[in-house]
């Protein structure tokens, strides 16, 4: 039998399709093709590849995934976006405005893949009533259990705070358009956008470079990763256990009269109860109950592969 373990093996840092960019252990970048093979190779996963010569090289296999990155495109279509990532940098700021449910939303992400979320409140060098409505999100979420930080691409407030989470892992960044994303990324990692900008040019492909996701490695093993142009983020089919376990605060309610309790409108129900009460914020559950109900109305409500 072959030693997998033996051949080569490299990083995709880019990918468009079935042009990837690979990165050796050893710093080297690779043009690569890909065979058909499944998974399809994306961001971030380790792949054993064959040296062509003259800066190309041909995929032949992904190695197994600790983790996936995955969104909705189209009604079912459930695509994964980045392999191998630990951590979600979920970004917001005061301007643009929170958009709650999308937070909501890469939590859940967060939660059903077994990501570590970290909710980052950027532009915090500004001043004034953006400000102070963004500094309530970011409150409301810690209250709930969810860590975040204050932090300024521009100014550098909590940047160092920002690298001591990110010591190791791969984080991968995700938030609205316009929240600071690639501001961040250049914050952290100074010239990472250009350089990748050129590989991707070299690729030919650099019509791609917004839409793709980028994985820069970090001098400690870790990575940041950035996906720049996703306007929006759908989840996709859900059961009703995984989307309450998005919602932590529901746990802690004390125990529902049905152990299958969806929190709708069952009697004795102890969640809806401590939304009454304001122990649960009432937007939380009312986006949980748009969620399942959307969940609900998916033809055919199934765990896509
Ligand atoms: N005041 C302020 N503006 C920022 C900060 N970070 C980014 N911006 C600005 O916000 C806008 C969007 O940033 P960008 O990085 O392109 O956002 P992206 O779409 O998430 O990648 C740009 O005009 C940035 O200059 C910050 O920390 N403070
Ligand atoms: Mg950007
Ligand atoms: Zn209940």
């Amino acid at each position: 039998m072959a030693d997998l373990g033996r051949r080569d093996w490299a990083r995709v840092v880019v990918d468009h399709g079935r042009n990837l960019l690979i990165e050796t252990p050893t710093g080297a970048r690779l043009q690569a093709q890909t065979r058909r093979i499944t998974p399809a190779p994306v961001t971030g996963d380790r792949v054993h590849f064959e040296d062509l010569g003259g800066g190309q090289a041909r995929i032949d296999a992904v190695l197994p995934r600790r983790t996936t990155f995955r969104r909705l495109e189209g009604r079912l279509h459930n695509r994964v976006v980045a392999a191998n990532v630990d951590q979600l940098l979920i970004v917001f700021a005061p301007q643009p405005a929170p958009e709650p449910e999308l937070l909501d939303r890469y939590l859940i992400a967060a939660h059903v893949l077994g990501l570590e979320p970290l909710l980052l409140l950027n532009k915090a060098d500004l001043s004034g009533e953006h400000p102070a409505a963004a500094q309530r999100v970011l409150a409301g979420y810690a209250a709930i259990g969810y860590p975040g930080l204050r932090i300024s691409a521009r100014s550098g407030l909590g940047l160092s705070e920002l690298r001591d989470h990110m010591q190791g892992m791969a984080s991968l960044l995700v938030g609205q358009s316009g929240v600071g994303k690639s501001a961040l990324t250049n914050a952290l990692i100074p010239g990472a956008l250009n350089r990748v900008g050129e590989l991707s040019t070299a690729l030919g492909t650099g019509r791609h470079t917004t839409t793709t996701t980028r994985w820069h490695g970090l001098a400690d093993g870790g990575a940041l990763l950035d996906a720049p142009g996703v306007r929006d983020f759908k989840l996709w089919p859900l059961s009703p256990q995984e989307l309450i376990g998005g919602f932590p605060e529901f746990g802690r309610a004390e125990p529902c009269r049905f152990v299958d309790c969806q929190h709708q409108r069952e009697p004795g129900c102890a969640v809806l109860a401590a939304r009454d009460a304001g122990d649960i914020p009432a937007q939380r559950h009312a986006h949980y109950l748009r969620l399942l109900t959307q969940m609900q109305r998916t033809p055919a409500w199934q765990r896509p592969g």
